[in-house]
């Protein structure tokens, strides 16, 4: 009996500015997401997109930088998720904006605690407090344990999802003033891509998994945006200095020796901004090498 993998799309674009994010889903399907992955051997169940209100139709919101409407998808999306789980399969969320991982990581420790490995550029831990630009994806972590807008931390079930000593991020190198001072209090283990540069991306990864050797099951959240601009140019809030394509590759690779990965987000993919695909490629890419793809 082989592994199956859930894929569920999020086309969602409401916690960010930029037109675009909504197609994401799309591309990875078209970059031959379910195909590269059946080819390692595991049952690809594809079921479709969860419903994303267009933008335009929510003018209303627009004042609450659409609170209501990512609140009801990423409800979605945790029930996607914790049904995936109990079914027996490996979550894999396709977005989408980052908020989408309120529900996804939601979603996956319904029933039992996960680590989570944040991959990211941005840490993700504004407030409305906080935040400079008002977007809701800047707040996905924070609301996950259980700060900031109520309605945001109780999605799928009340309270925060997660401890920060089940957190590690990895990539980090854009914060915001306050962003960076919530985070330096708040015992989450930071990779920055000054660690990665000093000590290389095998040896930081190999500690991460370390750090969360009291979590069996892990939960992977990738941002595309971690990566460097030159080689992943399709995403909307890009920062110089990312991981280069071997990196992220490596970064993937160490995981799955794991042997621990129940669950990945990949977001922020923007065809708008991509050159012919070619994010959504290297994502596909990313997802075969975490799910066991071996170069020999
Ligand atoms: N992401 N810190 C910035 C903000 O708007 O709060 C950027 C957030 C980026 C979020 O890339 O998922
Ligand atoms: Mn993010
Ligand atoms: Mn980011
Ligand atoms: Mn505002």
């Amino acid at each position: 009996m082989s592994a199956t993998i859930q894929i569920i799309g999020v086309p969602i674009d409401l916690g960010q500015a930029h037109r675009g994010v909504d197609m994401g889903p799309g591309a990875m399907r078209y970059a031959g997401l379910a195909p590269r992955l059946a080819a390692l051997g595991y049952h690809i169940r594809d079921t479709g997109n969860i419903a994303v209100p267009i933008r335009e139709t929510l003018c209303e919101e627009r004042q609450q930088h659409y609170l209501p409407a990512i609140r009801q998808i990423c409800r979605a999306a945790y029930e996607a998720g914790r049904r995936a789980v109990e079914e027996g399969a490996v979550p894999l969320f396709i977005g989408g904006d980052h908020t989408l991982a309120i529900g996804s990581i939601g979603g996956v420790t319904h029933n039992a605690p996960a680590g989570l490995i944040w991959i990211d550029a941005h840490a993700d831990f504004n407030t409305p407090a906080t935040t400079l630009t008002g977007n809701i994806h800047g707040m996905t972590l924070a609301a996950l344990l259980g700060e900031g807008d109520q309605e945001l931390v109780d999605v799928g079930r009340p309270g925060p999802k997660l401890e920060p000593a089940d957190v590690v991020m990895i990539g980090i190198r854009d914060l915001d003033p306050e962003e960076r001072t919530r985070l330096r209090e708040s015992g989450i283990m930071v990779y920055t891509m000054r660690d990665i540069d000093e000590r290389g991306v095998g040896a930081v990864t190999r500690e991460a998994l370390e750090r969360l050797e009291h979590r069996e099951r892990l939960h992977v959240s990738l941002d595309m945006d971690c990566l460097d601009p030159q080689v992943c140019p399709g995403v909307g809030t890009t920062s110089p200095g990312g991981l280069s394509y071997r990196e992220a590759q490596l970064l993937m690779e160490v995981l799955a020796d794991s042997e621990r990965v129940r669950a990945l987000d990949i977001v922020e993919i923007n065809p708008i901004l991509d050159q012919r695909n070619q994010t959504a490629a290297l994502a596909v890419e990313l997802a075969a090498s975490l799910f066991g793809k071996r170069i020999l």
